[in-house]
């Protein structure tokens, strides 16, 4: 069995980067380019934190914080990865004392969507308790930007020169947000930090992909079984990967592109086109496949039905918006299908269905907003939208638990649903945090929302051959809202 091992002597790594939120897709993806870089630079070494896992940062130190990696590709191979070299436990003040070191060049965050505390417009959201927490008791913070804020605090009164920060979640100009959100923390949190870091510290975008499926006791055993080691922080990921990057950050970090990092003067059209075409057509598959029955996205996949539904929605409905020359779209297009139908991957639609509130908004209503300004048809895309109602409410209506920042508002809507389409779409269509007034004022809009709505009730009642029936409505045109 093949399976690659560092090729550099982990001895001699410096800790270059200090990483925060060390869940399996940092494991995954950065850590992977930085193992890759690591070869041709010592200054790549990682010191990852997370937020509320000290399960994960105890048990990759006690396994000399190595860890394999499965590629799920045919034929299958491992991978061990060395590049992290410190992990750091929740609430330790550690994470803080290695921001401050000179030598820390380079901050990564993987701390999800939710992990920004924003608004739908971009600033920060003081109703999410903890910012509040955090700006009292600075030295215990819960959320990512109150620990970013302190570790940057500590580098600014150690006298450290400011360092580049990469943000690496599905979030469009993720760098810009998480610069505005740092500042607007930093602002009332801190006397002079806010200062320092809008002119030492340098944010960059950057768009971030590789499906990484979550870890199961089967991968654990599989990896530890080819890997020659006890390996509770396993992880797994198709063979795809992508990293853009700000071209700005080659100034300072040019190495990177060694290890395969893009560098890219246009990162927000890489972005835009990933988050709306890859994302935006993930979450319309994990909803519209719970809906038929299905388990993972390439058992979704394989069923006609919604194979065409989906190719059909990235073609007509995202990919038109998302072109541009850097960008061939009907070839991204296709091979984003071919890599949703691989079978290797067992890629659970229940995984990619939590945190509804927080995707949604990025990747499926701003395509909404720009097609109906546009008179670009959104039947496919209210599917999805749709969908994720139905998920909520049968969820709801069955007990099992929604992961969502907004769960409770969820719920309530949910437990009042009757079925009737239009009033259950007009309730959650109230929630004002993940569908913007503008929109909820279009009558189109809510039109194909209850269409995709009662499109899923059918689906649920007999079955996903009832999605066939849609496409009579996709010549609907939309344009009677303003652009
Ligand atoms: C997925 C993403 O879980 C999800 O919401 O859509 O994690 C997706 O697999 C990655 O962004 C792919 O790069």
């Amino acid at each position: 069995m093949k399976v690659a091992r560092p090729l550099y002597n982990l001895d001699e790594v410096t800790v270059g980067v200090a990483h925060l939120g060390l869940g399996a897709f940092h494991r995954a993806h950065q850590a992977v380019y930085f193992d890759d870089l690591l070869q041709h630079s010592s200054r790549y070494g990682i010191c990852a934190t997370s937020l509320n896992s000290a399960k994960t940062t105890a048990a990759l130190r006690a396994q000399g914080n190595r860890y394999g990696l499965a590629i799920l590709e045919e034929p299958q191979s491992y991978r061990v990865i060395g590049s992290i070299r410190q992990t750091i436990d929740p609430g330790d003040p550690g994470f803080l004392a290695r921001v401050a070191l000179p030598s820390t060049h380079l901050v990564t965050l993987t701390v999800t969507e939710k992990g920004y505390c924003l608004t739908q417009d971009g600033t920060l959201d003081w109703s999410q308790g903890d910012l509040e927490h955090d700006r009292a008791e600075r030295a215990k913070p819960r959320t990512a930007i109150g620990l970013l804020a302190a570790a940057l605090e500590a580098r600014r009164r150690a006298g450290a020169p400011g360092l580049a920060i990469v943000s690496c979640d599905n979030l469009p100009s993720n760098g810009d947000r998480l610069r505005a959100a740092m500042l607007a923390f930093a602002e009332v949190a801190y006397d002079r930090l806010a200062p320092w870091i809008a002119g030492e510290v340098r944010f960059f975008n950057a768009m971030v992909d590789a499906i990484t499926p979550a870890s199961d006791g089967a991968l654990r055993d599989r990896v530890s079984a080819a890997c020659g080691f006890d390996d509770q922080c396993a992880v797994q990921r198709e063979g795809f990967s992508s990293w853009v990057i700000d071209a700005a950050l080659a100034k300072t970090h040019p190495e990177l592109a060694e290890a395969g990092v893009v560098f890219s003067r246009d990162v927000g059209a890489h972005e835009r086109a990933k988050l709306r075409m890859l994302n935006g057509a993930h979450s319309s598959l994990a909803y519209v496949g719970l809906a038929g029955g299905f388990d993972t996205v390439a058992a979704a996949m394989a069923e006609p039905v919604i194979a065409e539904f989906v190719g059909t929605m990235m073609e007509q409905e995202i990919g038109p918006g998302v072109a541009t020359p850097e960008i061939d779209i009907s070839r991204y297009r296709k091979s984003l299908l071919a890599r949703f139908a691989n079978p290797s991957v067992k890629h659970l639609l229940t995984q990619i269905a939590m945190d509804g509130s927080q995707k949604i908004p990025i990747r499926l209503l701003n395509t909404v907003r720009e097609n109906i300004a546009v008179g670009r048809g959104i039947d496919r895309l209210c599917v999805g939208i749709a969908a994720w109602m139905r998920w909520i409410v049968r969820s709801t209506k069955a007990g099992v638990k929604v992961e969502d920042p907004l769960a409770a508002q969820l719920r309530e809507r949910a437990a009042q649903a009757s079925g009737n389409a239009a009033q259950d779409v007009a309730a959650f269509l109230d929630m004002a945090a993940v569908f913007p007034r503008d929109l909820a004022a279009s009558p189109a809009w809510r039109a194909a929302l209850t269409r995709g709505y009662q499109a899923i009730l059918e689906v649920e009642r007999n079955g996903i051959q009832a999605l066939a029936q849609l496409g009579t409505h996709e010549t609907h045109k939309t344009k009677e809202w303003g652009s």
